[in-house]
């Protein structure tokens, strides 16, 4: 049986969910929302991971009905969550090419009953470097209804300053690779500072993704990034913890 056949019986048969991680502000010490990320719950293969099946998702075009239900879920959660906090979900460039992406979301929001303002969507390079016009003009649409756009994997590929010039991004998101690297290589530390200092004159925030140690947050820290994600918070948690990480914080 082909993937492409998988997913679509997956995608049938609800074996798809969402884990929630949270990112951590800096400057309360409090949870600020938490990234929706898509697991398959194999019959056979058990928890599937999205670096294993986005890729051939995006090539067969089922990342268009699987990241409408990601949306619609997260949306649909993030609603009855005991704090008015941020939900962000990842968009695919494959989403973008296929038209009415931005139709989805406010259905999405529409549904839920999601104020627009906590949405946050993650976008990477690769949705920039398609057909421009088009997408800068469905991400200005959707930034008008105050969903937030965030610059994902910042760093990773290449000529990443050009897009944060051509869209204004509501924050950036430090790719987990400088996080890594900050115990152990200066420059890594030198590049994070940069990048804080740009968001900065550019009026975006910035998030770092994959801090694991308290050493990597105490850089982090003295850096000036707003947020903090990673294993040193929390793990990806299933929907049902998540509302009592925000009770009583
Ligand atoms: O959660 P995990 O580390 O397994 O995620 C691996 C990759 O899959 C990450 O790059 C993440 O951005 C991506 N990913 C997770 N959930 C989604 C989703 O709902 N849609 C898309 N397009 N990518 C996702
Ligand atoms: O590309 P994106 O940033 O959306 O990827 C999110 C992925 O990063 C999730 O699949 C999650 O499991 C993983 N992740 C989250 N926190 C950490 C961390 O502290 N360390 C590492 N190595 N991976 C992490
Ligand atoms: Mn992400
Ligand atoms: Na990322």
């Amino acid at each position: 049986r082909s993937v492409e056949l998988d997913l679509r019986v997956a995608l049938a048969e609800q074996q798809f969910a969402l884990a929630f991680q949270p990112f951590l502000d800096l400057s309360t010490n409090r949870i600020a929302g938490f990234e929706a990320l898509v697991r398959w719950h194999h019959t056979v293969r058990g928890v599937v991971s999205p670096a294993a099946f986005v890729p051939i998702a995006e090539e067969t075009g089922m990342i268009v009905p699987l990241g409408e239900w990601v949306l619609r879920r997260a949306c649909h959660e993030a609603a009855r969550w005991p704090q008015a906090v941020r939900v962000s979900v990842n968009l695919s460039p494959v989403q973008f090419r296929s038209g009415d992406i931005d139709a989805t979301v406010i259905a999405a929001l529409r549904e839920a009953k999601l104020d627009p303002r906590r949405l946050e969507l993650e976008i990477t390079e690769g949705v920039l470097l398609q057909d421009n016009a088009s997408t800068l003009a469905i991400l200005h649409r959707l930034k008008g209804l105050g969903v937030r756009i965030a610059m994902d994997d910042f760093g990773t590929g290449y000529s990443s300053l050009g897009y944060l010039r051509a869209f204004p991004f509501d924050k950036i998101k430090i790719d987990r690779a400088f996080v890594a690297d900050l115990s152990v290589r200066p420059d890594a530390l030198a590049i994070v500072r940069a990048v804080t200092t740009l968001a900065d004159s550019l009026g975006m925030t910035t998030t770092a993704e994959g801090v694991e140690t308290e050493e990597q947050l105490a850089h982090l820290r003295d850096a000036g990034c707003t947020e903090v994600q990673g294993y040193l918070v929390s793990r990806p948690v299933a929907v049902e913890a998540v509302a009592p990480m925000l009770v009583g914080r």
